[in-house]
């Protein structure tokens, strides 16, 4: 199967992320959105893709994580029987998915000239992305993982989300508003697939 994206998208990282984690054999394409090869697989020319063997085409990084972690049980990303549990993780991943909407709506702003930006939509994806990190340390508190006793798709989509934070928006600390999110997402970005994902 080929994942099409770039490197920095928070969407295509969290894919490749449960690609990796669950060593599915795969090629990475680097494709932009909208790009001659993204287009023919969604026609909506967003990023990430999944072409998968038989031709079939994936989009949207939920469906695409949902799909490859039914493919092998090493790990199961996404709760199988505990249909509380499942909510959980999804709801992890949806927070997640929240604060890289929001990180992207104010790059989006920031790379219009000076005179085009709107500075009420920033205020609100950047209190947005200020709540959804409170939301998110309060539920993590001192745990190990963000559900259960191990890894699953909620830890690397919230990964995902802070490391395209940490791009954007390196002035944001959240680390010191959040030291138990820091120690959680410096344990994180030691994970083979996360060095390999590009950070
Ligand atoms: N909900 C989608 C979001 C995908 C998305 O918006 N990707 C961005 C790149 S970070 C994109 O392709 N934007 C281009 C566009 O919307 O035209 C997912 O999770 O896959």
């Amino acid at each position: 199967m080929k994942l099409l994206g770039t490197l920095t998208s928070p969407y295509v990282r969290k894919a490749r992320l449960v690609l990796l984690e669950k060593n599915i054999p795969h090629e990475f394409v680097n494709d932009p959105p909208q790009g001659s090869l993204v287009l023919q697989a969604n026609p909506m020319g967003r990023i990430p893709a999944l072409i998968l063997d038989y031709g079939f085409c994936v989009f949207d990084s939920s469906v695409i994580a949902d799909y490859a972690d039914t493919l092998n049980d090493h790990p199961v990303l996404i709760p199988r029987n505990d249909v509380k549990a499942r909510l959980r993780v999804k709801r992890w991943e949806a927070l997640a998915d929240g604060i890289a909407d929001s990180a992207v709506v104010v790059r989006t702003e920031r790379v219009r000239e000076a005179n085009k930006q709107d500075e009420s939509v920033m205020n609100l994806h950047n209190t947005a992305i200020s709540n959804a990190l409170d939301y998110a340390a309060g539920l993590l508190g001192f745990d190990e993982w963000c559900e259960g006793n191990s890894i699953t798709l909620a830890d690397l989509a919230l990964t995902s989300a802070l490391v395209y934070l940490d791009l954007r928006q390196p002035e944001r600390d959240w680390r010191a508003a959040h030291p138990n999110l820091s120690a959680w997402f410096a344990k994180m970005t030691k994970r083979a697939s996360v060095i390999s994902a590009g950070g």
